[in-house]
């Protein structure tokens, strides 16, 4: 018989071998389907993600949050981490690459790359039924700091209307937001303690992802534990700021800014 020769490599999400399909012909396909009916049924960048990410069709609620969440992630303006990385790169005159790579490295535990933390702690704490009271204040005797909670410039009476979009999309069209409304109780009690310490982007998206996880009937509950324990959700803000960062090195090269040097006044000299 036939001796299947071993294989180095095993990839589960996509096949650019062509399907074979008498009706559609050869062509690429995500997770078994075909990029003609991706086209033809009008799929968006959410449906891709489904895709490409969890392996299966979501609802349209679920992908069209995906896509809220990529377009409201998109950029935050020039003075955030990572698009200060890519200005002064692309001033450096790096190409869109290095620009771009030099913008995403800072997404991380305090910029932007809280999401998957943030919903590993409010997942955690819910399930066990920490009141916010304990959550918090565990949090505190461990040193860390709550992730999804804080903001340098959003305030308790200055909310991020990203957040804002967010939770009324969900309230709106999800069957159940307890994640999300446990991490609001979380954020009035952080509240009582700082004005900054506001749910932030990062905090809105990991727990309103649990409860599209667990509320939409498309995971298994070992499924939401691996997705959870990888580490799917920063990928979203990753994959969304891209779109601003290559933007800001569009508008530097436009601007033909030259090489960026920060101001010695702006320096604290000290021995
Ligand atoms: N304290 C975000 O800090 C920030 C606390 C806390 C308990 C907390 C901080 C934080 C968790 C990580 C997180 C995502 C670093 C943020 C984003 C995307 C963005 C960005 C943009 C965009 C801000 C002052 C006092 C200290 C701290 C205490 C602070 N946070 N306690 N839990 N979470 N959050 N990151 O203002 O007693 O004085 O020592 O790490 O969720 O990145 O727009 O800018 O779209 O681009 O620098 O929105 O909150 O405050 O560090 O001076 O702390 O508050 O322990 O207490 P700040 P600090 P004490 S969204």
């Amino acid at each position: 018989g036939k001796v299947r020769a071993p294989t180095h490599i095993i990839s589960t999400i996509s096949d650019d071998r062509g399907t074979f399909n008498q009706t559609v012909g050869e062509e690429p396909c995500y997770a078994g389907v075909p990029m003609s009916s991706i086209v033809e049924q009008g799929y968006g960048v959410g449906d891709v993600i489904s895709l490409l990410w969890f392996k299966r069709s979501l609802p349209r609620y679920c992908t069209k949050f995906i896509e809220i969440c990529i377009m409201l992630c998109a950029d935050h303006g020039p003075c955030v981490s990572g698009a200060h990385n890519t200005i002064v790169t692309a001033r450096a005159g790096k190409d869109l690459v290095s620009s771009l790579v030099s913008g995403l490295l800072t997404i991380g535990p305090r910029f932007g790359g809280a999401i998957d933390d943030a919903a590993r702690y409010f997942k955690d704490a819910y399930d066990r039924g920490l009141t916010p009271y304990e959550f918090v204040e565990s949090m505190k005797k461990k040193g860390i700091r709550v992730p999804g909670i804080g903001h340098r410039i959003k305030r308790g009476d200055n909310r991020d209307k990203r957040v804002e979009l967010l939770q009324e999309f969900a309230r709106t069209n999800f069957p159940s937001v307890k994640y999300m409304e446990y991490a609001v109780q979380v954020e009035t009690y952080t509240l009582t303690k700082a004005n900054n310490l506001v749910m932030n982007v990062d905090g809105a998206i990991g727990s309103l992802f649990l409860d599209l996880l667990a509320g939409s009937g498309m995971f298994t509950k070992p499924e939401i534990d691996e997705i959870v324990e990888i580490g799917y959700l920063n990928g979203l803000f990753v994959l969304a700021r891209s779109i601003g960062l290559i933007g800001h090195t569009f508008d530097q090269k436009r601007l033909k800014q030259p090489l960026y040097r920060h101001p010695w006044e702006d320096v604290l000299y000290t021995k």
